[in-house]
């Protein structure tokens, strides 16, 4: 299956849509998002994939999509994690539910099934395909590609020749954002996290529009990142751009200004998680590691024995004015990693409420 076998055509000029990705079985965020923007019967809106997996509620997730396709006005491109209904059989499924949330996990609680009620993978593959097809005939025959006058939509990511993408490129190529490409359209993509392109140091969640290249990356890291967030892209009806998200983290007041002055942020990504940590102290322990200069790493995202970080990690420190509101993503001895409009960063715990 290529591209040039499944894709939809659509005109967008003169209507404004929203575009949102990689919502990963959170219904309760993409109805935040639609409220947030204010969305109508007049918009258009575009799912660019992966509504399933790794968040909690993806028989909800479906049905709610299902529901919203249903009013004429909403669009889905089909993502990798969307196709898990035809990879029941697949050798890599027990492994996968082992380390990620699934729709599998859900339709056998819904059962009152457990993996070792089926003699085969193929018995289990069997029954939930039976039982459960009104879920897959929503996300079977999804389009792998939306184009526009404008824009091509895609999951993960097209080749020069974008008719000619095979369906396993469209859904799983990781790094698109960072490839030239010479087409004339802004492809849009979903699938991989834009805090993963790492620019000046800065880890952070929001929507990035390509500064020389053609391309848009919208996944917020929903549901994969520790501090991810669901974000929107804003196309006006003149074309206008603009970006937005939705997140369900703690919101915190700042009762003490603080500015810690010129910074020099280092960040670090899944998978580039190997460091050399020196001697240290409950708050924070110096590292090296290859590419960065040395660095201050809080000492609970290090795992000594492995001499590894244990996650996504950025050494930058915000900026706050007494009387904001900031989310919490998580206390740590003596600070708070927190996020700032999309941007994460730590603040002294005495700063905030
Ligand atoms: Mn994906």
């Amino acid at each position: 299956m290529r591209i040039k076998d499944n894709y939809l055509k659509l005109n967008i000029r003169n209507k404004r849509t929203i575009v949102t990705s990689d919502v990963h079985g959170r219904p309760d965020l993409l109805e935040q998002l639609l409220k947030k923007v204010d969305f109508s019967h007049e918009d258009i809106l575009i799912i660019n994939g992966d509504i399933i997996d790794k968040g909690p509620d993806s028989i909800q997730m479906i049905t709610y999509v299902e529901r919203l396709m249903a009013q004429g006005n909403v669009y889905m491109t089909l993502g990798n994690c969307d196709k898990i209904f035809d990879e029941l059989e697949e050798a890599f499924l027990y492994d996968y539910m082992e380390y990620r949330y699934t729709i599998v996990h859900e339709m056998l609680k819904q059962l009152g099934k457990t993996r070792d009620d089926y003699s085969s993978q193929g018995e289990l593959a069997k029954e939930l395909r039976t039982k459960f097809e009104h879920l897959h005939n929503v996300v079977k025959d999804l389009p792998l590609m939306i184009e526009t006058e404008d824009y091509i939509f895609v999951h993960a990511g097209v080749d020069e020749d974008y008719m000619e993408t095979t369906e396993r490129d469209a859904l799983n190529m990781p790094f698109f954002y960072n490839q030239p490409h010479q087409l004339e359209k802004t492809v849009v993509v979903g699938h991989f996290p834009a805090c993963n392109f790492v620019e000046q140091g800065v880890y952070q969640h929001n929507i990035k529009i390509h500064p020389n290249h053609n391309t848009i990356a919208i996944d917020g890291g929903n549901q994969v990142k520790t501090s991810g967030q669901l974000n929107g892209l804003i196309i006006e009806a003149d074309g206008t751009l603009h970006t937005t998200f939705v997140d369900d983290y703690e919101q915190c007041m700042v009762i003490q200004s603080f500015d810690p002055g010129l910074q020099m942020p280092h960040s670090f990504t899944y998978p580039d998680y190997n460091i050399t940590a020196f001697e240290g102290d409950e708050y924070f322990t110096y590292c090296e590691c290859g590419e960065h200069d040395g660095c201050m790493v809080k000492t609970e995202f290090i795992d000594f024995e492995a001499q590894r970080l244990k996650d996504d990690y950025t050494d930058y420190f915000h900026t706050v004015e007494a009387g904001a509101f900031v989310s919490v993503i998580q206390r740590y001895t003596g600070y708070v990693q927190i996020k700032k409009n999309g941007i994460v960063g730590f603040v002294p715990e005495e700063v905030l409420e």
